[in-house]
């Protein structure tokens, strides 16, 4: 990307729709290099003027529970009923080898075959922080391209879904059918993030099992605390199959109604309000934290650790040097 006038031009296209320059803008945000950095800020204070507003789904569960086939067959349907469709992944390379999404789009064939669909693969070797700000940023261009739902894929791995659900308006947990009476290992803190559980391969032999894996999440989230920002009824689950394309319709029916409740009680714009709060938070810390990161900073630390070693210096004091030298706090 050069010269700070195409930056410009870039978020037109990005604005028209157009799909190079979608990837491109993409690209761009993934880019940790520092000119890559100011452009993308740029690039995103441009998008800023569009106003458009997606639904943003947050999909998350455990490996091989069936969210690429999910996202396939749901986002097909949604396609199917004229909207337009983008799948990221947020996908911590320490979890996967990298690129996940990308030998996933075998997967979703069928989708990312429809015009109306655009799916991103994950990039490789990109560290948590920098997952957060790259997904964030990529669904707010998507958002800027137009596109009328969002996904947002993990793999359930506790980190990744708190970044995934700060970043979302709805948050989806696929569960697979358990057998018998083993609760699922999924921990509280998944459940109380979640909007819709969804158990997923209620088909063939599984059938049974799906439903009565079912009525167990559904007694469990009544046992929740009720939550402000939810309706009477949710969260719920309930039992699909991806598979076979069953309950697919009734998938969208709740996401809807549960979206038109906020939207008309005045909590899907809180949250936006309070997601960008914590994003603008959270950079800062992430920003002050990398400050560690600086050599000459390093140097000095372990110059006093060595004073501290010896006991030279009381430790408290050691960290107020460094904490004075470095964060200039105006007085
Ligand atoms: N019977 C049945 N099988 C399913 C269903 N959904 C997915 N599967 C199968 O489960 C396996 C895993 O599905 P994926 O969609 O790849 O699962 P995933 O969650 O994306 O897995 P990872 O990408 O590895 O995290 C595949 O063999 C699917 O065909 C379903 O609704 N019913
Ligand atoms: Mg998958």
């Amino acid at each position: 990307m050069d010269g700070m006038e195409n930056i410009a031009e870039l978020a037109k296209s990005v604005m028209n729709a157009d799909r190079r320059a979608l990837s491109q803008a993409i690209t761009l945000i993934e880019s940790s290099r520092d000119d890559h950095r100011i452009q993308a800020m740029e690039l995103m204070d441009h998008l800023r003027s569009s106003d458009r507003k997606a639904i943003r789904v947050g999909l998350s569960g455990t490996p091989g529970v069936g969210k690429s086939t999910f996202i396939e067959s749901f986002g097909t349907y949604l396609t199917g009923m004229g909207l337009r469709v983008a799948v990221l992944a947020v996908d911590p390379s320490s979890i996967r080898s990298g690129g996940s999404i990308l030998g996933d789009k075998t997967r979703m064939e069928r989708l990312a075959r429809e015009p109306n669909a655009y799916i991103r693969p994950s990039p490789s070797q990109t560290h948590l922080g920098g997952v957060a700000r790259r997904s964030r940023e990529a669904v707010a261009i998507c958002e800027a391209a137009g596109f009328d739902i969002i996904f947002i894929e993990t793999v359930g791995v506790g980190q990744s879904e708190t970044i995934v659900s700060e970043i979302s308006d709805i948050f989806l947990l696929l569960i697979a059918p358990a057998g018998g009476d083993e609760l699922q290992g999924v921990k509280r803190g998944i459940m109380e993030i979640a909007d819709l559980i969804l158990v997923n391969k209620a088909d063939g032999d599984l059938k049974a099992a799906a439903s009565r894996t079912c009525s167990d999440y559904s007694s469990s989230l009544m046992l929740l605390r009720k939550r402000v920002h939810d309706p009477t009824g949710f969260p719920l689950a309930m039992a699909i199959s991806a598979l076979e394309e069953d309950g697919l319709g009734d998938v969208w029916d709740k996401i809807e109604e549960l979206l038109d409740w906020r939207k008309a009680e005045g909590w899907f714009d809180n949250n936006r309000t309070a997601q960008s709060r914590f994003w603008f938070k959270e950079e800062i810390r992430q920003g002050l934290l990398s400050m560690l990161d600086d050599e000459k900073v390093k140097e000095e630390m372990s110059a006093l650790m060595n004073m501290v070693d010896n006991g030279e210096i009381y430790s408290s004091a050691a960290a107020q040097k460094i904490l004075k030298k470095y964060t200039a706090k105006p007085r």
